[in-house]
């Protein structure tokens, strides 16, 4: 049976993990994976995820299932740091699952049963594992224009032409926040156009949020999500935990969906649960306890809002210092988008051989479409991929 399989195509991110551990040089530099770094390059555990984490061993007393949803909590207290109080609870369904991705699979999946005809519309470029399980689950996948490959910003005037083509049932994906690859983002007054067309249309949203409190903070960076919730018939989100509480292989995510008619909430859940039986079963729960005893302990809370804090301004320095330093080489202000990017990533709009180049000659790695993890960097090595941008001629 094993030799009807064909080879898949491997994920360009997590080859480039492989690449750079083979590189010998010791000055390389890593900007792949979504990973946050500190100064030292060390992925650190939370504090308040340490503390709560000990905590839990010594008060846990069973290792029994859960729910098919996850433990109610955790799903409460999600509900609450993604949506405030922009719906009321009664119109959530909220299952836990395997990661952010572990959402993104089950929310497509809710998809494909409600309206097997529903096309998604991604941007273009988006998360790659989007477009790759769309292709698995073969859902018919829609690209809208979005990054201006000249401003290094939304083109949002090409991404509203195209979601022209929306129609009623299909389904628009979008990046609550900083937007992974490019960095760029809609501003407010964009993202009330957006609802307002898919309000015209009679498409569903879909959500995924993977960086709640890596842009602008917490709040802010919930702004978009809280909007589309509160103003659309229904909606679909998928929030993960692994960045904003660096929990990555605790896998630890939440898919909500929301639904005006509170009618619909009963139907939704038991949608939600049904599917996270045919797929696993019951979703992991350690991470997802941590995150309920973080978010609703005071002390811990505020512990890791502060942490939070400090993770987002230091990529916020990082932007910064790069931006300052590229107009310093360069003599031009054309980096100044570095600095108004958002999140982990910026799309710095290199070739692939001007990616091959910072690779080869200065030992800087990015992922193939230019995308670089700001977290990999450090005030130490800025100025040396500044130079290495300017050199290869970006
Ligand atoms: N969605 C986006 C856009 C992401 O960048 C990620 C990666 O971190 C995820 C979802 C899900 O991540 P995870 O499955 O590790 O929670
Ligand atoms: O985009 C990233 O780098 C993160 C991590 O298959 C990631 O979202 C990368 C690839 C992948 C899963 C997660």
């Amino acid at each position: 049976m094993f030799e009807t399989l064909k080879e898949q195509p491997a994920d360009k991110i997590l080859q480039l993990m492989q690449l750079f551990k083979e590189d010998p040089r010791e000055n390389k530099i890593d900007l792949g994976v979504g990973v946050y770094k500190d100064a030292s390059g060390n992925t650190p555990i939370m504090r308040a995820v340490k503390a709560a984490e000990k905590q839990l061993w010594e008060a846990e007393q069973t290792k029994a299932y859960t729910g098919l949803a996850g433990d109610p909590a955790y799903g409460d207290a999600m509900v609450s740091l993604v949506l405030g109080d922009a719906v009321p609870r009664s119109q959530v369904a909220a299952a836990a699952t395997p990661g952010g991705t572990g959402a993104v699979r089950q929310a497509f999946d809710m998809i494909r049963m409600a309206n097997p005809a529903a096309r998604v519309f991604v941007s273009d470029p988006t998360w790659p594992n989007h477009l790759s399980i769309l292709k698995h689950m073969q859902i018919e996948t829609v690209p809208y224009r979005y990054f201006d490959d000249e401003t290094r910003g939304v083109d949002f005037d090409g991404m509203m032409a195209d979601l022209d083509a929306v129609k009623s049932g299909d389904v628009v994906l979008v990046h609550g926040c900083c937007h992974n690859p490019t960095g760029a983002n809609l501003n407010m007054t964009q993202w009330k156009a957006l609802v307002e067309l898919l309000l015209a249309k009679g498409a569903v949203p879909m959500v995924d949020i993977a960086y709640q409190g890596f842009g602008d903070g917490l709040e802010e960076d919930a702004q978009a999500v809280r909007l589309i919730a509160s103003s659309v018939p229904e909606c679909l989100i998928a929030a993960s935990c692994s960045k904003n509480f660096g929990i990555y292989r605790e896998r630890t995510g939440l898919l909500m969906a929301v639904a005006q008619d509170p009618a619909k909430q009963k139907l939704n859940q038991g949608t939600l649960n049904y599917l996270n039986r045919q797929n696993f079963s019951f979703p992991p729960d350690h991470g997802a306890r941590l995150v309920t005893m973080v978010l609703t302990d005071d002390a811990l809370r505020a512990d890791w809002q502060a942490e939070l804090e400090e993770v987002r301004n230091t990529m916020l320095g990082l932007r910064e210092q790069l931006a300052g330093e590229l107009q310093r080489l360069s003599g031009s202000d054309r980096f100044g988008f570095i600095a108004q990017h958002r999140g982990m990533f910026s799309r710095i709009g290199a070739t692939p051989e001007q990616v091959q180049t910072m690779r080869d000659d200065f030992g800087v790695y990015m992922v193939g479409d230019s995308r670089m993890n700001i977290a990999g960097l450090n005030k130490t090595t800025v100025p040396i991929l500044a130079e290495a941008i300017v050199k290869a001629g970006v």
